[in-house]
């Protein structure tokens, strides 16, 4: 059972590709008081981004390797050199998620509940658009997939999530680009961390989509996710904690 941890330390890890129209409205909405540090992970934006998340109080973090598992594995490179936190909030930079949610997200790490919380957007709701149907129809099979292999159900693979930091260490991420999300979820299943899910609202996203808004984004995300999925599976049977 993970110990509650009433005052944690909170970093907050965004991974930013020229998302100049939508980061700072991220930043505004972010509940600072609950937040020590906010890491911008930006693969050269040839926009504002980078000269906005420093106007928004965000360290800005260079990744010199494309990709948005890239962007956070730099993001966790700085954090470890520089008095991690304990616990590791994600969101994604295009104003999709609410930041102003994020409270929810760590409420069951804090109340020592849950060690990796996931935020769920089939739990939530969803503006109209905003998560686009080759995007749900992806995660529905993956989840699918993570219950057969793995013996949980996630509803979501979500980009807005909260993990201790010292549990997100074991895990030994690596995923370059659009494994990431799942890599963590079913590496989680197999360090046996207890995951969690909440509700998390998603509208349209400002700017332009690098990933599931595009047909060769959402094929190359959809195999890398599968193969994520799979990959992992392979091997001694995964340590599941369904308390
Ligand atoms: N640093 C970095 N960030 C990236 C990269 N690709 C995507 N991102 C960021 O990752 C987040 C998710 O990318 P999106 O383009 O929104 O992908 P998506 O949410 O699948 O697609 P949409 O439905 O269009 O929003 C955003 O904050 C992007 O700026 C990348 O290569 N490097
Ligand atoms: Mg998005």
């Amino acid at each position: 059972m993970p110990k509650p941890l009433p005052e944690a330390v909170i970093d907050v890890v965004i991974p930013a590709l020229n998302e100049e129209r939508s980061l700072p409205m991220v930043l505004a909405d972010l509940p600072r008081e609950l937040v020590r540090r906010i890491v911008v992970a930006d693969n050269g934006s040839t926009d504002a981004t980078a000269s906005l998340a420093h106007q928004g109080g965000a360290v800005i973090v260079p990744a010199p390797r494309p990709g948005y598992g890239s962007a956070c594995l730099s993001a966790l490179a700085w954090l470890r050199d520089h008095e991690p936190p304990e616990i590791v909030v994600f969101l994604d930079a295009d104003y999709s998620d609410h930041p102003d949610e994020l409270p929810r997200l760590i409420a069951p790490i804090l109340a020592g509940e849950a060690e990796l919380v996931i935020g769920s957007r089939a739990l939530g709701s969803r503006e109209p658009g905003a998560l686009l149907p080759q995007a749900r129809a992806g995660n529905l099979v993956a989840c699918l997939l993570i219950r057969l292999l793995y013996g949980h159900m996630y509803t979501d693979l979500g980009p807005f999530r909260a993990i201790l930091w010292h549990r997100l260490e074991e895990l030994r991420m690596g995923d370059p680009n659009f494994g990431w999300t799942a890599e963590m979820q079913v590496k989680a299943l197999r360090h046996g961390l207890k995951v969690s899910e909440v509700p998390v609202s998603y509208r349209r996203r400002i700017g332009v989509s690098k990933i599931t808004g595009t047909v060769a984004g959402t094929l190359r995300a959809g195999y890398k996710i599968l193969w994520t999925v799979l990959r992992y599976s392979i091997g001694n049977r995964p340590k599941v904690d369904s308390r």
